[in-house]
């Protein structure tokens, strides 16, 4: 079975109950954002979805799982995290997807499950969300392959809850996600910068790991467009260009699947992109990372952790691998 249950980290029920106007208030406006108003009378009856959506809206709660409660774990501040961004199809600058991605309509969304899978499925974004059981929060270290990072508490659900949901047929190795194809006229002078629509990857058991997400909200707030809305892949212990946005689709297939970086430039970026200071790009060393909004406006430097440090929950996975050749 490839289902892994989230537990250390969901959120506990206490995180729902103080406060309780504020809350109220702040999840009728998040049910009205994402119209999940009929969800949450359907699942109403062991309470999930609403504590969780309650807890959501409420910012930052505590997280039950000591490996995410690191003290020298800073979430980096919303705005920082909204407005320095990498989201080609809106411009190269770090500042453009900001500016570019507001007009774009992300509701409603329609999300494909196909491929080797016995459950194929075309599916309303908001359905879907209710169907993995709502949110869960987590803080997770984000880190980009051109060595910046920051620290994100994201809202969404595993990725192993959609695999599970998929079941995939025996012949599906890997998952395919793809990026919506961003209109013309919204990507403007940008439209040569990749090959589009953006592509990514995993194995299906990296897939299947614990900490694979796919975020939906940062900071309980639904995820700003320029960060991906309405939903985009996190796996925290690879480069950030892992992270495809806006997702629209999800196929399972036998082969490894391209993914758009590596296409760019396939000795500079691999398929894996898993973090990793003793590897270092052909351009520039891996060894350390510039912290986004700690130290000054180029951030303070620290040094980077093998697998972004999540070896403990994703070493197993490239046991008897060369990292050196598989990067
Ligand atoms: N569709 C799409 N997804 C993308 C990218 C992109 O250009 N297009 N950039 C990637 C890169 S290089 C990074 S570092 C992260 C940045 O995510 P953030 O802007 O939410 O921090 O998104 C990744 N996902
Ligand atoms: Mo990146």
């Amino acid at each position: 079975m490839l289902i892994v249950s989230p537990k250390d980290w969901e959120l506990p029920e206490s995180a729902a109950t103080p406060e309780r106007d504020y809350a109220l208030q702040s999840r009728r406006a998040f049910l009205k954002t994402t119209g999940l108003g009929l969800a949450g009378v359907a699942l109403g009856g062991h309470g999930l979805l609403d504590s969780r959506l309650l807890a959501a809206t409420r910012g930052f709660p505590p997280v039950g799982n000591p490996d995410y409660r690191d003290p020298a774990l800073k979430p980096t501040p919303y705005d920082l995290i909204t407005s320095y961004n990498n989201f080609f199809e809106f411009g190269t600058d770090k500042s453009a997807p900001k500016l570019n991605a507001q007009k774009w309509k992300t509701e409603p969304w329609t999300v494909t499950i196909s491929g080797l899978v016995r459950n194929p499925l075309k599916i309303e974004v908001n359905d879907l969300i209710a169907r993995m059981g709502g949110f869960e929060q987590r803080v997770y270290r984000m880190r980009c392959v051109a060595a910046w990072s920051m620290v994100i508490p994201w809202d969404g659900f595993p990725l192993a809850k959609l695999v599970a949901l998929a079941d995939p047929q025996p012949g599906a190795k890997f998952v395919k996600m793809t990026t919506a194809n961003v209109p013309k006229t919204i990507s403007g002078q940008w439209e040569n910068a990749l090959e589009w629509p953006y592509v990514e990857g995993l194995r299906i058991d990296e897939a299947a790991n614990e900490l694979s997400f796919i975020a939906t909200g940062i900071y309980g707030q639904p995820i700003p467009n320029q960060n991906g809305a309405p939903l985009r892949l996190v796996t925290p212990w690879k480069c950030g260009f892992k992270g495809v946005k806006s997702i629209v689709k999800f196929e399972f297939v036998a082969n490894q699947p391209r993914n758009t970086w590596n296409v760019m430039s396939a000795r500079e970026y691999g398929f894996y992109a898993n973090v990793n200071p003793n590897v270092d790009h052909p351009r520039w060393s891996q060894g350390s990372e510039r912290v986004i909004g700690a130290g000054g406006a180029l951030g303070a430097r620290q040094k980077t952790l093998l697998f972004n440090g999540y070896e403990k929950q994703v070493a197993a996975l490239y046991a008897g691998m060369d990292l050196k050749k598989q990067y």
